[in-house]
C-alpha cells in the first residue's frame, strides 16, 4: 500500500524517532508499504518518519542502472559505527522536499549496524551514493533534513517554496 509522503516543513519530520522495540509484523508491513511508496515515488531512500511514523526505521535501494538487480535494504535501529575521514560531495535531493537539490559534504564511508526484519544483527561498509544515502536516512530518524547543510539563507529560501506549494497543494485538494 501506497503511503502519503509528508512535505517540509512539518514538525513530525523535526522530531528524532524512538527506536522499534520488537520487530512484529506491523514493522514488516511497514517496511513492504514504504518499499512499495520509494519505489513508486522515485526514490532511493525512505525513512518512517517521511510516512509520520515515529520510529527507526530505513529502506534504501541506491542501484540506479536500468535494468540492474534490485536491491532492497530494510534497516531497524540503524547506527552509523564508523565514518571515514575522507569526505564526499553529492548533489541530494529529498523526497520531503521536491525538486530542490543542493550539494552536501558527508564522511565518503561509513560502517552501519542494524537489525533486518527477521531480527538478524547486520553490518556493512557503505561507500558512494550508498554511503550517502544511508546517512541522508539515518538524519532523518534524528529529525535533521539535508538542507540542515545549508545556510540560514538558502533554508529559509527552500522553507519558503515549500510552504507554497504545500499550500498550492491543499488549495487542488479543496
Ligand atoms: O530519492 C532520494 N535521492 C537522494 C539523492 C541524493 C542523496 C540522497 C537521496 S535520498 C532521496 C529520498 C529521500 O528523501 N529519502 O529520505
Ligand atoms: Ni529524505
Amino acid at each position: 500500500m501506497l503511503k502519503p509522503i509528508l512535505i517540509h516543513p512539518d514538525p513530525r519530520l523535526k522530531k528524532a524517532a524512538a527506536p522499534v522495540a520488537d520487530i512484529s509484523d506491523e514493522v514488516r508491513a511497514l517496511a513492504d508499504d514504504m518499499l512499495q511508496t520509494m519505489y513508486d515515488a522515485p526514490g532511493i531512500g525512505l525513512a518512517a518518519p517521511q510516512v509520520g511514523v515515529s520510529r527507526r526505521l530505513i529502506v534504501l535501494d541506491c542501484v540506479k542502472e536500468e535494468g540492474a538487480t534490485p536491491r532492497p535494504l530494510v534497516m531497524v535501529n540503524p547506527e552509523v559505527i564508523a565514518s571515514s575521514d575522507e569526505t564526499s560531495t553529492y548533489e541530494e535531493g529529498c523526497l520531503s522536499i521536491p525538486d530542490i537539490y543542493a550539494d552536501v559534504t558527508r564522511p565518503a564511508e561509513v560502517e552501519v549496524r542494524w537489525m533486518d526484519t527477521d531480527g538478524n544483527p547486520q553490518q556493512e561498509v557503505f561507500t558512494d551514493l550508498w554511503a550517502t544515502c544511508v546517512q541522508h536516512e539515518i538524519d532523518h530518524l534524528d529529525g535533521k533534513l539535508f538542507i540542515d547543510y545549508l545556510g540560514a539563507m538558502k533554508r529559509q529560501m527552500i522553507t519558503r517554496k515549500m510552504v507554497k506549494l504545500k499550500r498550492e497543494r491543499a488549495r487542488e485538494q479543496a
